[in-house]
């Protein structure tokens, strides 16, 4: 398979002023004309090269004259004038056996599209690339009640609708939807006065019920685009369709999202808090995209943290806005330096801007989009908020209408502000997490803190520069007042010490506050000096942070030198937990331990090799000794977190909700799940029952809630996922496997669709202890149904590989077992080009 390079970027030869698509529906034989309007790019000419793939092709004229194009697997070439022509061509595709799920396919009856990033080439002959940009006139012909496609509705009658969107757009922004649905229909007036119309589409039935709190999120998210970006919508129209089968949570097609079914659809009995919150994110995600990603859109593929690190930025400030941002910025950073630090420091590292690929797909990666939204904090936080805001400005008048780039993104910056940028576009050049170590000193009233990066090699990267590093601190008086409030120090050489003068005596720094930078901090630190961070300081991030420290301190020691826990962390625990002045959603957060996972990584970096079964143990050990530890207060923080009235979703209650459950979680280790067991049977949500069953599963109980539960959801497919997710991440860890496989025999496993298959095999792959079993029997489960699924689906399958990603980290005896799944995956006959990537890459 062939690499794409970000150095050999050329422009098209062609543009293209028009385009006309004619739809025929059929489930096996749909019909697509093309009639597009060409004109030779007179500075960068080139062949006229269509992209084109799995599309059968039935004519092609030029200038109304029939041509004979020369047709290849990924294309087609056409013989084309010199001057100004139309394009024109018929193709036939099958919707009905498109199990991959890119292009037009077919989920429940319904058609749909998924094009981002390379799909509308299996819709029909077209330059499928970001940077070719037109309008496009959609006429669709089928026999169904709703035909929707981008833009707006210009007429339509019985069999047959049209839509125009006036946008010039590439064509991955494309969709198409038709079949019997619903929809749930809203309006919204934008700051300007205009009246748009807003609708959710679902099939007939229970779905219909679950439309609302999207709606709302959608209502929320074009007002807070208005008051904080100053966007404002942009068309009369703006369509969501709820889909059961899609490769990934939703996708921002102009004015027509397309959304996975469970990051749309919400109700209290059926979803839980999180779910909620999730769900309002993502409708705020991609409805952000709408400037950021359509109005702008990227160059090329590489580019793609232009719009994705941008949009995952401006939606984690919307989130912060609509609860807690102290909360909001904990959640994001436990995210990141789980799975995106994971990601930057195995094989699969590489830079928030890419600079190769083989398939697009597997580069829509937490770095890009995760770490990618760091940078964007980073810069806001080095130039300031009113010159970020101002160059956002600066940034959408210059940019509009453009397929742009991170020169053009950081250009905005160094022009509103005079900064020099060369040093930070590293951040987007370079993979890897910096580590940065600190040391300090006291002397004659002056406290220094010297600081020295170094950020390891990662795949093709053998040597570092020193990033631009911006370090948020503030210090604290032995006796806890603050004596320096936060500020930001700009570390821009390898090694880089700042002084503070005037001080009485040698403070605490609480350094790196808000996770002002997605580095590694190195640091000499004692249980004291953490469990006084988590009591005095002031910066909530720093304050949940100590805490976290302490926590892998303790297990850290009691795997590897069997030692009880500390009681600086036993006691810090009581204090937070005790203290009803903090946020519950906070204390909830204080309450949670550092993943198996995390514990892995942990160990790994500090030179031991990790047992997944011993760290399983150590955290179930460490929570029931916690519990013990705070038995006394339990039932009284239980009193304090009940939530009267009609369940909302709303921060404050889903606050209390979460410290609930997360006390639940302890007493359930003290009294034998009957508190789980009650609140199971009492619950009126989807929150506190799956919590209850969740505690009920997690001591080894709750068989008959579980059969109840299922019962219960049989016919609910979002709740049926949590379901089999739950069954099998809460497996003993020897049973992990066969669950898995048990459930794949269940009349409702459905492996074509990838919310099931994940919740089976995600599952799996997330349950450490499970995962990593001794025999290897979870590595060859998932190895062997990831090589089923490849050849129905390669995107989903090529990012599932991915568990597979830490396999050095672990003893020979489960490296050679891991390896020996990823060669077997690798020689499978007719791999994708998705999944061959990874395992090559995997396997380096
Ligand atoms: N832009 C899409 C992701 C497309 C993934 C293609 N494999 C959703 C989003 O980031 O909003
Ligand atoms: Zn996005």
């Amino acid at each position: 398979p062939q690499t794409i390079y970000l150095k050999d970027y050329r422009p098209f030869g062609y543009y293209l002023d028009d385009v006309h698509l004619t739809f025929r529906l059929a489930a096996s034989a749909t019909r697509v004309v093309s009639r597009i309007s060409v004109r030779p790019n007179v500075d960068f000419p080139g062949e006229f090269f269509l992209h084109g793939q799995d599309v059968k092709l039935i004519w092609a004229k030029i200038d109304g004259a029939d041509v004979t194009p020369v047709v290849s697997a990924d294309g087609l070439t056409c013989d084309a004038p010199d001057g100004p022509f139309v394009w024109e061509a018929e193709v036939e595709i099958s919707p009905a056996t498109n199990t991959a799920l890119e292009g037009l396919y077919m989920s429940n009856g319904v058609y749909c599209t998924q094009c981002e990033a390379e799909g509308f080439r299996k819709i029909t002959f077209y330059p499928d690339r970001p940077d070719v940009m037109s309008v496009f006139c959609v006429r669709i012909e089928g026999e169904l009640p709703v035909l929707l496609s981008n833009g707006n509705p210009t007429s339509h009658g019985d069999g047959w609708a049209e839509w125009l969107d006036p946008w010039p757009k590439p064509a991955y922004l494309f969709a198409l939807v038709a079949g019997d649905l619903v929809a749930h229909s809203d309006g919204f007036t934008t700051m300007s006065g205009k009246d748009v119309a807003l609708n959710i589409y679902v099939r007939p039935g229970p779905d219909e019920a679950k439309c609302a709190f999207g709606m709302g999120a959608l209502k929320r998210s074009m007002k807070w685009d208005e008051d904080v970006y100053g966007r404002e919508y942009d068309l009369d129209i703006f369509n969501i369709v709820a889909v059961d089968d899609f490769n990934m949570g939703a996708m921002e097609n102009k004015g027509l999202n397309i959304f996975n079914s469970s990051c749309v659809l919400a109700s209290p009995e059926t979803s839980t808090d999180s779910n909620f919150e999730r769900i309002e994110a993502i409708i705020a995600h991609e409805y952000f995209h709408n400037w950021t990603g359509n109005r702008i859109t990227c160059r090329d593929w590489f580019q793609l943290c232009l719009k994705e690190g941008l949009t995952v930025f401006r939606d984690q400030q919307y989130t912060g806005d609509q609860g807690s941002h102290a909360v909001k910025r904990i959640e994001d950073a436990i995210t990141l330096r789980s799975r995106q630090f994971r990601e930057d420091n195995g094989p699969l590292a590489h830079p928030v801007r890419p600079e190769s690929f083989i398939e697009i797909n597997n580069f829509y990666t937490i770095t890009v989009y995760e770490k990618g939204a760091e940078l964007i904090g980073m810069l806001k936080r080095l130039v300031g908020d009113d010159a970020y805001r101002k160059a956002l400005d600066l940034y959408f008048t210059r940019h509009d209408g453009d397929a742009a780039t991170i020169e053009d993104w950081l250009q905005v910056f160094e022009d509103t502000t005079g900064r020099d940028l060369t040093q930070f576009k590293r951040w987007y050049s370079q993979a890897g997490t910096p580590r940065v170590t600190v040391t300090d000193d006291f002397k004659d009233g002056v406290y220094a803190l010297h600081f020295e990066q170094q950020t390891p090699p990662t795949p093709g990267q053998d040597s570092k520069s020193a990033q631009v590093i911006p370090i948020a601190v503030g210090l604290l008086s032995q006796d806890g007042t603050e004596v320096q409030p936060t500020t930001v120090l700009e570390m821009t050489a390898t090694t880089q010490s700042f002084a503070f003068n005037g001080l009485a005596e040698k403070p605490v720094p609480s350094l790196l506050r808000d996770f002002s930078a997605p580095v590694i901090l190195q640091r000499d630190q004692t249980n004291v000096e953490r469990a006084f961070l988590m009591t005095h300081d002031t910066d909530p991030f720093n304050k949940w942070d100590a805490g976290d420290a302490l926590a892998k301190d303790v297990l850290t020691k009691s795997i590897t030198e069997n030692t009880a826990p500390d009681a600086a962390y036993l006691d810090g625990i009581t204090a937070i937990l005790r203290n009803d002045a903090l946020d519950p959603a906070f204390r909830a957060l204080c309450l949670s331990l550092p993943s198996e996972d995390d514990m892995a990584k942990a160990l790994h970096d500090a030179g031991t090799v990790p047992d997944p079964l011993a760290i399983h143990h150590a955290i179930e050990a460490l929570k029931l000794t916690t519990a013990q530890h705070v038995q006394d207060i339990l039932p009284r923080i239980q009193a304090d977190m009940i939530v009267d009235g009609p369940y909302s979703p709303d921060a404050k209650n889903a606050g209390k909700r979460s410290l609930a459950n997360s006390v639940l979680g302890l007493l359930s280790r003290l009294d034998d799940g009957a508190a789980a067991a009650k609140q199971y049977a009492d619950a009126d949500n989807m929150t506190m029952q799956l919590a209850g069953l969740a505690a009920l599963l997690r001591i080894s109980k709750g068989e008959d809630q579980s059969a109840a539960f299922r019962d219960q959801w049989r016919a609910d497919r979002l709740v049926m996922d949590k379901w089999f997710g739950l069954t099998v991440s809460l497996a003993a860890p020897d049973l992990a496997a066969d669950t898995a496989l048990r459930l794949t025999q269940e009349p409702d496993f459905d492996m074509k669709n990838p919310n099931r298959f994940r919740a089976v095999f995600g599952a799996l792959a997330g349950h450490s202890a499970g995962f990593h079993a001794p025999s290897g029997v979870s590595y060859r489960l998932l190895g062997d149904w990831l090589a089923k699924l490849d050849a129905i689906n390669p995107q989903t399958t090529a990012r599932m590989t991915t568990a597979f990603e830490t396999w050095r980290r672990y003893d020979v005896g489960r490296q050679d077992q891991m390896r020996d799944v990823l060669e077997t995956l690798a020689k499978t006959a007719g791999l994708s080009r998705d999944t061959g990537e990874m395992v090559g890459r995997m396997l380096g």
